[in-house]
């Protein structure tokens, strides 16, 4: 059994975390990873506050664990979103994609465990400060908004100038990523590309076959020219969208290639117009299986791993 103060700190059986996806993550399959020991969370996106409010609604009818909201900083309800965890006392905010700095004070009155993403050491000092309550440090094989350094690269980084638990996340969907994170010095994992597999996850059935059948040269960073790097499956779309981008195509009309796509992917499988947010390890995702199941499989692939080289394996 591999216990560690992630445990502790949330109340959860399993130091493990699915990330916070963009108009994937709903209040179903967060609530699946709970129900599993793990830590589910509610990716607020770009959704307005009554959207976030309902899934939250739903996650706590399905489960009387601790769940989480992801706020994604870049959207235009950020503020209202923000409120409204607050209101609704959630266990855990996680953030990504900024500086969750204006927030903090907010959240930390209303009793919730900040958890930020962090993609570099200078983030990860400024949220210890600020009384984060642990931080993840995400590395670039991650999907969707990328950051500059990779998880071997960020991790022992992060945990040599904090004292608090750092979740490792990027490129890790088994038990090997888990062990490795670990010697890295991280006390839990966070998942998102492995959770797209879920039975829980509610994503259209074209989205999930791509994953099942990606391999490991799938994925594809495009979005860099206008500031916003994102880690997508090398799609037609994907392909397009960079040839537009190195092509010279204007900002606006690159922009408006990138509205709605990710919502065209999740409900409607459209290979041609869709972007299909994923990691680069999605060629280790093999089978669709309960969220549950997930959990449990890759932290019991992590403990033989790790047996006599961590002190957390009781
Ligand atoms: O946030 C993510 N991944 C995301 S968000 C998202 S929705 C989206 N849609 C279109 C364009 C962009 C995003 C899809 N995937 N991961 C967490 C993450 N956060 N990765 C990297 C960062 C990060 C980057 C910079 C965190 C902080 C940061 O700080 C910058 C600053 O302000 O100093």
């Amino acid at each position: 059994m591999i216990h560690t103060p992630l445990c502790d700190l949330l109340g959860i059986e399993y130091p493990v975390f699915q990330g916070g996806m963009a108009w994937i993550a709903d209040g179903k399959l967060a609530a699946a990873v709970s129900e599993g020991g793990g830590l589910g969370i509610i990716a607020a996106g770009n959704a307005p506050a009554e959207t976030v409010r309902e899934q939250i609604q739903i996650a706590k009818s399905l489960t009387s664990r601790p769940f989480g909201v992801n706020i994604m900083l870049m959207s235009p309800f950020a503020d209202a979103v923000a409120q409204l965890v607050a209101e609704e006392k959630v266990a855990v905010v996680t953030t990504g994609a900024g500086n969750p700095t204006k927030y903090m004070a907010l959240w930390k009155e209303a009793g919730i465990k900040v958890i930020p993403v962090v993609a570099s050491v200078a983030m990860a000092k400024l949220m210890t400060r600020l009384g984060a309550s642990a931080l993840i440090a995400e590395g670039g094989e991650s999907g969707g908004h990328v950051g500059e350094l990779t998880t071997m690269v960020l991790v022992p980084q992060v945990c040599d100038v904090t004292t608090l638990p750092v979740i490792a996340a990027g490129g890790i969907a088994d038990g090997r990523g888990v062990a490795a994170a670990f010697l890295l010095g991280a006390c839990g994992v966070q998942m998102g590309t492995r959770f797209l597999s879920a039975q829980e996850c509610s994503i259209h059935p074209a989205y999930k076959e791509r994953i099942l059948k990606a391999n490991d040269l799938c994925t594809m960073v495009t979005g860099k020219r206008l500031g916003h790097p994102v880690r997508s499956l090398r799609t037609n779309f994907a392909r397009n969208y960079a040839k537009a981008e190195y092509g010279g195509m204007p900002d606006e009309e690159l922009e408006a290639l990138a509205t709605g796509a990710l919502r065209k992917a999740v409900e409607e499988g459209d290979l041609e117009n869709g972007c299909f947010l994923s990691g680069q390890i999605a060629a280790m995702v093999k089978k669709i299986q309960p969220a549950a199941e997930i959990v449990r499989e890759v932290m019991e692939g992590a403990e033989p791993i790790l047996k006599g080289a961590t002190q957390w394996v009781r």
